[in-house]
């Protein structure tokens, strides 16, 4: 009987807490146990995005064009003087147990990036290209279409697949502040996939399948490692309409952030006036879609590899985005590797873009780490 009456105690004083909760914030993410940090934060990329998109970028802090962990740099600092509001990590490799991820990036470090980020205001995102399974190779090995299969329950790979999401929820768990609190991340998993270069991708399992991954990630995740400081987000890869934006999508209960990727291809006018066209494409279809359903829209990757057009950021962006209310704009990385010289999509000191990159972070309604404080 006591012990009966414990543990309803418990359930009261857990539900009175939940609507608390869900009293004091306007929006709940789609984890009803969620930490008060992240309702919170879920709740601010709401009111920064009446302000204005932040700026992001991929891999920000660990490295940048030539440069490898250097305490406090950046390229966009070293630029803007500022740091992006909105940092990128990649997870890859966590879930073989490897001390650093597929861009030799210490997991150490990148916790306590995290760390410094949320200290300083920032926003936390992270993306996970995760080997295959099945043959051991990269994310990038698709020549196989049962991969997703063999990982859902009942297939071969099911336990060792959530060994794996063990310990990607490990790492989030291990997020921890100043004051011992779990620091809120928006994980931007199973990304690209209406594309097909990856295992879970379009022609390497059908939508059904794809769905039950996404669903099966947030249940083991959320239910039963208990891990309740993330925002789920949704990335395709570019779509021509909302039917394919959709025709993946694993549910309203299973989302927070709608988003897509897409990348500038080519380096003439022909290159430019394509992305700007793809880029209003989908921007129309994830804000009206996020507007419809009370999701937060944002722009999970993009950019041009190499910035060889130097009006890119006012002009190709800018001009497009400017008119779509959405959280942010995230950048891909600036690779430190020797052998990827070209591999970068913000501006470094010295490079012809500069100027132009300056510009776009000085508008008012282009939000940096500073403005978001
Ligand atoms: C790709 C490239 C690769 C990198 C991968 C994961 O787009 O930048 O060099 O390894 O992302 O970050």
């Amino acid at each position: 009987m006591k012990r009966y009456l414990i543990a309803l105690a418990t359930c009261v004083i857990l539900i009175s807490c939940n609507q608390k909760k869900e009293d004091t914030y306007q929006r709940m993410p789609i984890d009803k146990d969620a930490t008060t940090e992240t309702v919170k934060l879920y709740n601010r990329l709401f009111d920064l995005a009446d302000k204005g998109i932040m700026v992001g970028h991929h891999d920000a802090l660990a490295y940048g064009h030539s440069w490898y962990k250097e305490p406090g740099r950046s390229d966009v600092k070293d630029v803007t003087d500022d740091y992006p509001a909105v940092i990128g990590w990649e997870l890859g490799h966590l879930e073989i147990d490897a001390e650093f991820n597929l861009d030799s990036v210490y997991f150490s470090d990148i916790k306590q990036y995290i760390k410094d980020t949320y200290k300083r205001g920032g926003i936390t995102t992270a993306s996970w290209h995760g080997d295959n399974i099945v043959t051991g190779n990269t994310a990038w090995d698709c020549a196989q279409d049962s991969v997703v299969r063999t990982i859902l329950p009942n297939g071969s790979n099911h336990k060792k697949y959530l060994t794996w999401l063990d310990r990607v929820g490990d790492f989030f768990l291990d997020l921890k502040d100043e004051e011992d609190k779990l620091i809120p991340v928006v994980f931007r998993m199973y990304h690209e996939h209406t594309g097909a270069w990856f295992w879970w991708g379009s022609k390497q399992c059908t939508p059904e399948e794809y769905k039950q991954l996404w669903i099966m990630t947030v249940n083991h995740l959320r239910n039963k490692k208990n891990v309740h400081n993330l925002i789920y987000a949704y990335s395709p890869s570019e779509t021509k309409n909302e039917i394919e934006f959709l025709e993946r999508y694993p549910g309203d209960d299973y989302v927070d952030i709608v988003g897509y990727d897409c990348y500038a291809t080519g380096s003439d006018s022909t290159a430019v006036a394509n992305y700007k066209t793809a880029m209003n494409r989908n921007l129309e279809t994830i804000t009206a879609y996020a507007q419809k359903l009370g999701k937060l829209p944002i722009i999970g990757e993009t950019g041009m590899e190499a910035i060889p057009y130097s009006q890119y950021f006012t002009d190709a962006v800018y001009s497009v985005i400017s008119q779509y209310q959405i959280g942010w704009v995230l950048f891909w990385r600036n690779a430190w590797e020797a052998d990827k010289p070209n591999h970068f999509y913000v501006p470094f000191e010295g490079h012809s873009s500069v100027s132009d990159f300056k510009e776009f972070v000085a508008k008012p309604d282009i939000l940096m780490n500073s403005d978001i404080k």
